[in-house]
Parts: C-alpha cells; sequence; structure tokens
C-alpha cells in the first residue's frame, strides 16, 4: 500500500512539473466574489515585449449578473524613454473552468497596448495571496513559449511568511521558477 502511495505521489509530482501547460493545475472551486477588491503585485515574470514595469495595483470586480471586470494601474516606459502610469481595463470572459478566464485589456489612452489573453488563478487564499498565470503563446512540446505571471499580496508590504513556501512551490509548479522580478511600490501611480 505504501509502495503504491509512493509511486502515486511521485507520479504527480511528475505529472504537476511537466511544463506542458495543459497540465497546469489551476485553483479549485475558484469563486471569483471572494477575489474582488484590491491585490498588489509583489513579483511578476514578464512575456515577450512591453509590459508593467513596477507600482502594479489591480483592482477586481464582480457586476449583479456575475461578470468579472478588473482595472490595473502600473508604471510603464513607452516610446523608449517616456515614463508614465498606465490605466488599463479588463473584461473577462468565462470559460468551463471557474478559474480560467480570457482577459481582454486596453488602456485608458489609445497608445497603450491591448489584446486578449488567457487569466487563470493558480492559487489564492483570497485574503492574503493569490497567483495568476497567462501564457500567450504556447510551443510545438506543448510548454509555454511566451507568458507572464503576477504575484498578488493583499498587502503593500508583500507577502507573509507563511504564504512564501506555497508561492515558491506553485511558482515551480508553474515552471516559472526563478522567473520573476520583484515589483516595487513606490507611490508613482498614486496622483493619477
Ligand atoms: C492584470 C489583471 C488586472 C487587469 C489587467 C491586467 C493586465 C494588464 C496588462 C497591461 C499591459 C500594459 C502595457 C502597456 C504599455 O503599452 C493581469 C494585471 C488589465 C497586461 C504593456
Amino acid at each position: 500500500m505504501l509502495r503504491i502511495c509512493v509511486a502515486l505521489c511521485v507520479l504527480a509530482t511528475c505529472w504537476a512539473q511537466d511544463c506542458q501547460v495543459s497540465n497546469i493545475q489551476v485553483m479549485q472551486n475558484f469563486d471569483r466574489s471572494r477575489y474582488t477588491g484590491r491585490w498588489y503585485a509583489v513579483a511578476k515574470k514578464d512575456p515577450v515585449g512591453l509590459f508593467l514595469l513596477d507600482n502594479v495595483v489591480a483592482q477586481f470586480s464582480v457586476d449583479g449578473s456575475g461578470k468579472m471586470t478588473a482595472t490595473a494601474q502600473g508604471r510603464v516606459i513607452i516610446l523608449n524613454n517616456w515614463e508614465m502610469c498606465a490605466n488599463m481595463f479588463g473584461t473577462f470572459e468565462d470559460t468551463p473552468d471557474p478559474a480560467k478566464f480570457k482577459m481582454r485589456y486596453w488602456g485608458a489612452a489609445a497608445y497603450l497596448q491591448s489584446g486578449n489573453d488567457d487569466h487563470w488563478v493558480i492559487d489564492t487564499d483570497y485574503d492574503n495571496y493569490a497567483i495568476h498565470y497567462s501564457c500567450r503563446e504556447v510551443d510545438l512540446d506543448g510548454t509555454c513559449l511566451d507568458g507572464y505571471s503576477f504575484i498578488f499580496s493583499r498587502h503593500p508590504t508583500g507577502l507573509r511568511p507563511e504564504d512564501q513556501k506555497i508561492v515558491t512551490d506553485k511558482k515551480k509548479e508553474i515552471c516559472f521558477l526563478g522567473k520573476y522580478r520583484r515589483v516595487g511600490h513606490t507611490g508613482f501611480c498614486e496622483s493619477s
């Protein structure tokens, strides 16, 4: 019995870390209403190309009909040296998996990036931490060729020590461990 358990555990670990986008485990029974409110990005893994640099704060809402929307702010540099605070909007299309969405996003100004990305919630306890994942391009071997991810905290000061191991384990599971940068909060976007 013990041998079977060990074998199953080994199999489950390998399966979780084979880096196939289609095998990535997301939050079970995701509850969008508990996810609403403000989240501070504390770390991010960048995609290829232009991206939010730091001071990233997201605010999620759910309307009367259950539709999820979000706004996000963050410092960006566009046109090589123009630094500004980007005000972004996102609407979410549901999929059969409650933790997997399609996010259409755009900026308050027309020159900001817009797009339609996957938006997966990998794990959250709703009150302290959340791990987001988006793969923009899947490689021929099924792994992610171009993706990004945010680690969010409800606390502007960062993750609680007790959440750090959970987050590190999930970073490994989504094959982005070692690819994150810290997201600083300097108040850059606070006046806009
Ligand atoms: C996140 C969740 C909350 C809502 C939105 C999000 C993504 C925003 C992105 C913005 C990119 C902006 C760029 C601007 C420069 O032109 C995932 C935070 C909308 C991806 C690159």
